[in-house]
């Protein structure tokens, strides 16, 4: 896969590229990922990226020219993804990763200042995407979570010990159970009896019990669209669950 991203911030980005798996995934020539500056495709005197809103107001809006042009310098195959990142976009989700995931070649878009001249995302992107409700100074550490969230889905991105296991948080739809390792005991806190037992399938019955609650108490929007058992659904009831 060939990443292509746009910022008139690029050092924003080998930091966050140049360790773990990221950095692994590069190296084994699982993806290629490559940051431009919209700068340098400016062509006025003073290589302008933004100006001043048409209908006046304050701050400054990014100008289409240079995102189009470094777009179209890129040799996209036709329908690839070209997002832009955008505290307007709806909220990107697993199944967006596991969709671009599937991409040849991808694009990310980061906006900065007040806006994009909204040209950019009727006629040049694909989609807009935000990652949360929160206000953020530009779409450049969104674009790094969409990297990350889409690079590690590639085929032989995860080592051993580290695939998205079956029963994985946002997989089955659930949060995960709580971990432990050693020791024991630490400043006089235990860890579950059951998980030092040996005892596997009753670790496993208080692992998805574990997983139910937490996700009741934190993410009761999660627990519509999980797959329960009616062992599952019996459990939650008798926590005061009602099915919406
Ligand atoms: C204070 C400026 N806001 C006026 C209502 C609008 C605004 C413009 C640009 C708010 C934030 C930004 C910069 N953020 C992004 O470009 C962004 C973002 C985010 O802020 N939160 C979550 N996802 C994203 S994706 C891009």
């Amino acid at each position: 896969m060939r990443v292509h991203i746009l910022s008139i911030f690029p050092d924003m980005f080998p930091g966050p590229l140049s360790a773990g798996i990221m950095a692994r995934a590069q190296r084994s020539g699982l993806v290629e990922i490559h940051v431009h500056n919209p700068r340098d495709f400016a062509t006025d005197r003073h290589r302008s990226v933004d100006d001043a809103p048409f209908g006046g107001g304050p701050g400054m809006v990014m100008r289409p020219e240079p995102l189009f042009e470094a777009v179209e310098s890129l040799s996209l195959p036709a329908g690839s993804p070209v997002l832009l990142m955008s505290p307007q976009g709806r909220l990107f989700t697993q199944r967006d990763a596991e969709r671009l995931s599937r991409a040849e070649m991808l694009v990310l878009i980061c906006g900065r200042y007040e806006g994009v001249d909204d040209r950019v995302a009727t006629h040049l992107t694909t989609e807009e995407v935000s990652v949360g409700d929160y206000v953020l100074t530009g779409g450049e550490l969104p674009a790094l979570t969409i990297v990350d969230a889409v690079v590690r889905l590639l085929p032989g991105a995860l080592g051993h010990g580290e695939e998205a296991l079956p029963d994985d948080s946002h997989t089955s739809g659930l949060l995960q159970y709580p971990q432990y390792t050693r020791p024991s005991e630490y400043r006089g806190w235990g860890v579950p009896e059951v998980l030092l037992s040996g005892n596997h399938q009753q670790i496993a019955k208080w692992r998805r019990r574990a997983a139910l609650l937490k996700t009741l108490e934190r993410r009761p929007d999660l627990l519509r669209t999980a797959s329960l058992s009616a062992d599952d659904r019996a459990y939650l009831r008798g926590l005061g669950w009602t099915e919406a």
